[in-house]
């Protein structure tokens, strides 16, 4: 009999890319989207999986949901992605953000407790735990120093998860994933808001793209790939955490750079901190601005993840380099605007 999954937030980028995933290993794949709003599916359609999903509603703050969906679907396989992914909006939303990414984890947690502890779990951390980085790279033993409600939140659903294994034996595993991104990526992401805005601004249909923190590092990856490390977690006799990384930091200053020429930009830069612009060196015109409110109050400066267990336990590697990356985004969103295709 084929292995059922769930997946919380499948409509999201990493919901997509698993979905597909888990299709191609034969898995009956069951996705949740939230109750009484229509799912925002586009990636499910690009990727032609839309009508092999079965959508079913559910709410991470609301326990009797969880408890009826899990009850129903007997999964053996949970991958809860679904949360309140954007940090700057936990800025502004600290308390949803938290009854979602923390307490709708230990929801899910309590229901496979009381339903069926054999079911495995997937919990997406992230390397915002790491947040004010206190050593480099960061591995699983590396401390955590959140600098956002965002992660503060995955802070406590980490913890959690490990406390359910440990105190009521759960197979349940956190992937501490860094950035990892692709042409499904949501556009207030940096990553896709340049590639998205830079196409718009070559066709004419904006005038500038403005950006916050340009000073920034991450570990960028392909998602593809990272959806894969997720469902070899759970393929693993014994669960835990891992760091699915790069092991490369690359500044975003360099994102912006192999995104502009991808585009056919030629960038100069002028000016300094806030001031600072670049125009088009073929035409001149100011194509990229600061504006300070995309600055964060706490933001994450420089991090860098050491795969090595990933690698050595899993058998787990990149295989998209971060040229590579920036170009099929660049490429597929010029493409996009080209064509007259919506940018959601
Ligand atoms: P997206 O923002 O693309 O998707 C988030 C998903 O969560 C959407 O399907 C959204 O549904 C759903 N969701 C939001 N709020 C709720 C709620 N209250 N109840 C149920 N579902 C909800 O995120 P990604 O695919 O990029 O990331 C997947 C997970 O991995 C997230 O938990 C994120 O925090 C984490 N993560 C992501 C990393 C990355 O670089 N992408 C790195 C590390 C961790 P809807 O369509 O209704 O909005
Ligand atoms: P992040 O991703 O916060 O790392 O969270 P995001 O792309 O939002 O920001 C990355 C960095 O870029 C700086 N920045 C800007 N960010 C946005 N969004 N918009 C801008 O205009 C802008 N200008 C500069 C930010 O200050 C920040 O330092 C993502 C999410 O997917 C999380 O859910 C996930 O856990 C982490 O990645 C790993």
């Amino acid at each position: 009999m084929a292995k059922k999954a769930l997946i919380t937030g499948i409509t999201g980028q990493d919901g997509a890319f698993l979905s597909k995933l888990l299709l191609e290993k034969g898995y009956e794949v069951h996705g949740t989207c939230r109750p009484n709003s229509s799912p925002i599916n586009w990636r499910l359609k690009e990727l032609q999986i839309h009508d092999e999903i079965k959508m079913v509603p559910l709410e991470l703050f609301e326990y009797s949901n969880i408890i009826h969906t899990i009850d129903k679907i007997r999964p053996d396989e949970i991958y809860n992605l679904g949360a309140q992914s954007f940090v700057s909006t936990s800025f502004e939303q600290p308390i949803y953000t938290s009854e979602v990414n923390a307490l709708g984890v230990l929801r899910l947690l309590e229901v496979i407790r009381n339903v069926n502890p054999e079911i495995k779990f997937y919990q997406a951390s992230s390397s915002e735990l790491y947040g004010k980085a206190i050593e480099f790279p960061q591995s699983e033993s590396t401390p955590f120093y959140p600098r956002s409600p965002y992660s503060v939140a995955k802070q406590f659903a980490h913890s959690m998860t490990i406390n359910y294994r440990e105190a009521y034996k759960l197979h349940a595993s956190a992937g501490i994933l860094f950035n990892h991104e692709s042409e499904y990526r949501g556009t207030d992401f940096v990553t896709r808001k340049i590639t998205s805005s830079l196409a718009l601004v070559w066709h004419n249909k904006l005038d500038v793209l403005e950006l916050g923190n340009i000073n920034i590092e991450r570990d960028w990856g392909y998602a593809k790939d990272y959806v894969y490390a997720m469902w070899k977690m759970l393929q693993q006799t014994v669960p835990r955490e891992f760091v699915i990384a790069t092991g490369k930091s690359h500044s975003l200053r360099e994102f912006i750079a192999i995104a502009a020429d991808t585009i056919g930009f030629k960038l100069e830069w002028s000016g300094e901190g806030k001031e600072e612009f670049a125009v088009d060196k073929n035409t001149g015109k100011k194509i990229i601005k600061i504006n300070e409110k995309y600055f964060r109050l706490t933001d994450v400066d420089r991090i860098v993840g050491d795969p090595k267990d990933a690698n050595e336990v899993l058998k787990w590697k990149p295989s998209v380099s971060f040229e590579e990356l920036v170009q099929i985004m660049a490429k597929a969103d010029y493409d996009r605007v080209k064509n007259d295709k919506l940018l959601i």
